[in-house]
């Protein structure tokens, strides 16, 4: 198969050229009197807000999410927190305890140092590693009110030292939080929360409001409302990367499990309709197996629709004719996660270029990645992994190159700056080197 002919089997829709789907669209339609689309509604959502602050939020957040807040009430109150910690499982919150152990380790190894160092006649050279003053994590609601999610958002921008962490969630309509977000948020140190979410929230976050702070980076996976607001107000502050559905990409050999890779595949179909699931395999064999196990092990699952209409929209079993062509296949892809399920996964890795998260072996199944093991679970999707990395401690930083130049470093360089000065035709320029060398 030509690289051509894998592209064009692998290719995706970019997530924001997606149709909304027609509930969706609906509600769009009733709410703004007009069959907007996606863009056009965070476009109107975003100005609103910059120009109107709280009560545009509100009026938002009560429309949208008809959660029924007021500015009294849209940060969650030290009575919310002490209400979630009373509801939440006491195993469950060890378990997440110990989540966040593993993803705070793994992720002070990615602590950027700053450093200096010597050159020539006494100059110093350096770069300055500091966190970014703020930053706005936002943590999906309603179905998907994932408490891990808060885990791989927070704990990095933690560890990177950023002093203020401020965090947006969707209210559902009683106008409340998720009780395992908050846990796992206070765990982690973070106690401002404002229930707000879509464009709305992103707008919020972007320019400020009354209440709600301006904030310097926006950061976290949203729908396609949150996508396009962040693409909307970038530039104004920085964000981390524009994601979409969960991916799965699994390449096989007929070593592998079937069960294994069936059970590993629902689990990112669950995620949602458009998420998408893909064996790429050199055995007929396993491929025809895994099918016969999807469909075994999907009837058995409390989100089977969503699972089913993943499966049945994104889902694939490829069968390439060699291990070579199953190895470009997940280049090409560039998926958000790559299982590699062959008797020797270590052998294919330096070969593999493009994935947000690489899980190798039988023994390292996806979910793994997205609860426990240490990693993060913020990931480029849709491709991107091409040019994206996985949400890391450096996206919360920034880096400030640091010159220290003696008299006589200067002075043992500074014709070659002049002459280059002077072939731009930039006398000034010239002259701050000028007047240093000259003798006084
Ligand atoms: N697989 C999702 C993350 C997640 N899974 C959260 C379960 N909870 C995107 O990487
Ligand atoms: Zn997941």
């Amino acid at each position: 198969m030509s690289a051509v002919e894998i592209a064009a089997l692998m290719q995706k829709k970019a997530f924001d050229e997606c149709e909304l789907s027609p509930g969706v669209q609906a509600g769009v339609t009733a709410m703004f009197g007009a069959p907007l689309t996606a863009a056009q509604v965070v476009e109107r959502i975003v100005t609103d807000v910059r120009a109107g602050g709280d009560g545009k939020l509100l009026y938002y957040t009560n429309l949208i999410d008809k959660a029924g807040l007021s500015v009294q009430n849209i940060r969650v109150s030290k009575a919310e927190f002490a209400e979630a910690r009373q509801s939440a499982d006491a195993e469950v919150v060890e378990a997440i305890e110990r989540a966040i152990a593993n993803v705070r380790r793994f992720h002070e190894e990615q602590l950027p140092k700053t450093w200096l160092t010597n050159r020539e006649c006494g100059a110093m050279l350096g770069q300055k590693v500091t966190p970014v003053d703020s930053v706005g994590i936002y943590v999906p609601g309603g179905t998907a009110a994932y408490p891990s999610s808060v885990i791989m958002n927070a704990v990095p921008a933690t560890v990177a030292g950023v002093p203020r962490i401020v965090m947006a969630v969707p209210p559902g309509r009683d106008g409340k939080v998720n009780p395992y977000v908050l846990v796992t948020a206070e765990l982690i140190g973070i106690r401002e929360i404002y229930k707000m979410g879509g464009a709305q929230a992103i707008a919020a976050l972007a320019f400020g409001t009354e209440t709600v702070p301006k904030v310097e980076k926006i950061t976290g996976p949203g729908n396609i409302f949150v996508t396009l607001a962040k693409k909307a107000v970038y530039g104004h502050c920085d964000i981390d990367m524009l994601a979409g559905p969960s991916e799965i990409l699994i390449i096989a050999d007929d070593g592998a499990d079937p069960k294994y890779l069936a059970a590993d595949l629902l689990s990112q179909a669950e995620h949602d309709p458009l998420a998408s699931a893909i064996l790429v395999t050199d055995s007929e064999l396993l491929g025809n197996a895994v099918a016969a196990e999807l469909e075994m092990q999907l009837a058995a699952l409390p989100r089977q629709e969503i699972a089913a209409l993943s499966l049945a929209n994104h889902g694939k079993i490829i069968i390439a004719s060699d291990m070579e062509t199953v190895i470009e296949m997940a280049n090409i892809s560039a998926p958000e996660h790559l299982e590699v399920m062959t008797k020797e996964p270590f052998a294919l890795l330096p070969y593999l270029r493009n994935a947000g998260a690489i899980f190798l072996g039988a023994y390292s199944p996806e979910p793994l990645g997205d609860y426990y093991a240490g990693p993060n679970h913020i990931l480029p999707t849709g491709g991107t992994a091409r040019f994206y990395s996985v949400l890391n401690v450096e996206t919360f930083m920034k880096k400030t190159s640091i010159i220290a130049y003696t008299q006589g470093a200067l002075t043992a360089v500074g014709s070659d700056v002049i002459k280059m000065a002077e072939a731009e035709g930039l006398q000034a320029h010239a002259n701050a080197i000028r007047v240093r060398m000259e003798k006084r």
